[in-house]
């Protein structure tokens, strides 16, 4: 069988970002004008009344301090509260393919790779913005890469989910390179009006090449030493979005439709879960967890990763042990992990050992050990 690597990763972060301070400005001025509107029904018992959100708050309880957005517009207009983008006609990239493209680019640098030596293109995210065709044959066009591609959606497990498939695949011989793609277009999808969700989520593109170890030439690669995979059912973290609104003849962008979760449920089953799941996979790698270098794990809430990693190595991380990007880029679905481990891999030897973990909506884990060469 085939040794699989990972011989490079890909980035792309749009230009415009929101900060937790304009984000509150405007989704305060939002829930006092909505509260003075509906003053009566509040006061009669039939409308909640809108609790105003903080900068310090979103700080404490997750780590954020802003995020990236592929388009900023629309966002802190109190009379929209969503982002504006313009739409693009169908002969034109789409907005997710130009965002998988960038990233693409980068990663395919990094390991060396041409379009020619490409056989399987993979866009894996929490959304695609249609079903079909898919992104990745939009990609894989735009790219000019021959072979074939398809879209996968996990949620926050996006990413490591679809490693698991190039890893598979390149194992199996039915590919010898594949391009992993991870582009988060949340923003769309955030309820800009919600105070316990609007600050959590920001845009980003990660991308990966998974490859034969004897066709790689990257000085920075990873052996695969070992996948894992958890699923276990939960509404804890949901959206109804989806083309069955149509016939139902349901508000397509009602509430339920974006993203919600029950956030301190799923901070409390899912910690253990991953820790849970880490310590398996490990030792299933045949190594001890001390053993582990570095742990790239999916950035959802600070307090979360700081008590999973706790629970590993029985005291606290050390900022490299376990890299946090979550200040500078929030939660961006499954891109977190790959962001953590796009920038904090080059200093590790040869030998030393990482792994790279995500987990979220389903609920899903997904987990790679990987050793530097
Ligand atoms: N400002 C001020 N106060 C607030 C705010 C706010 N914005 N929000 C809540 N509060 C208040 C609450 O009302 C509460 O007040 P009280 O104590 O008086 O009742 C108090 O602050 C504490 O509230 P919480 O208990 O809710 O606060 P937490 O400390 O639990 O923090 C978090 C909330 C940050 C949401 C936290 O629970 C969390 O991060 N949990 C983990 C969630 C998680 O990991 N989710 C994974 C989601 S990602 C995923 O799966 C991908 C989905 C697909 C992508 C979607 C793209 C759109």
């Amino acid at each position: 069988m085939p040794t699989a690597v990972i011989s490079g990763s890909g980035l792309w972060k749009p230009q415009e970002y929101v900060t937790n301070e304009e984000l509150v400005i405007a989704y305060n001025a939002y829930a006092q004008r909505y509260n003075k509107e509906n003053a009566q029904a509040i006061e009669r018992g039939e409308v909640a009344e809108k609790p105003l959100s903080s900068a310090e708050f979103i700080e404490k309880a997750s780590g954020i301090k802003r995020r990236y957005t592929y388009c900023k517009e629309g966002i802190l207009d109190v009379d929209r509260m969503r982002p504006k983008i313009p739409p693009r006609a169908d002969d034109e990239l789409s907005h997710q393919a130009e965002m998988a493209v960038r990233a693409a680019r980068d990663a395919m640098d990094a390991a060396g790779k041409s379009a020619a030596d490409i056989a399987m293109v993979v866009v894996s995210c929490a959304y695609t913005q249609r079903a079909y065709p898919a992104i990745a044959i939009e990609v894989q066009q735009a790219l000019g890469i021959q072979g074939f591609g398809f879209d996968m959606l996990v949620a926050c497990s996006a990413a490591t989910f679809a490693l698991h498939r190039a890893y598979d695949a390149v194992a199996a011989g039915s590919a010898d390179c594949v391009l992993v793609i991870n582009p988060e277009l949340t923003t769309p999808q955030v309820n800009f009006t919600d105070r316990d969700g609007h600050f959590i989520f920001g845009d980003v593109s990660t991308a990966a090449i998974m490859e034969r170890a004897d066709t790689c030439t990257s000085v920075h690669s990873y052996e695969v030493l070992s996948t894992q995979a958890l699923t276990q059912y939960s509404n804890n973290i949901r959206s109804n979005f989806g083309y069955l609104s149509y016939a139902e003849d349901a508000q397509p962008f009602a509430d339920d439709k974006l993203f919600r979760q029950n956030g301190r449920k799923v901070f409390k089953e899912v910690c253990p879960m991953a820790a849970e799941h880490l310590t398996q996979q490990v030792e299933k790698a045949g190594v001890a967890v001390s053993d582990v270098k570095r742990w790239w794990l999916h950035q959802a809430n600070i307090n979360m990763n700081e008590l999973i990693a706790r629970r590993l190595l029985g005291r606290d991380p050390e900022f490299l042990e376990a890299p946090i990007v979550l200040d500078e880029y929030a939660n961006t679905a499954s891109a977190g992990s790959m962001i953590a481990f796009h920038l904090y891999n080059k200093d590790l030897q040869p030998g030393d050992l990482g792994v790279i973990c995500s987990f979220g909506a389903g609920y899903s884990i997904g987990s790679l050990v990987v050793k530097k060469r």
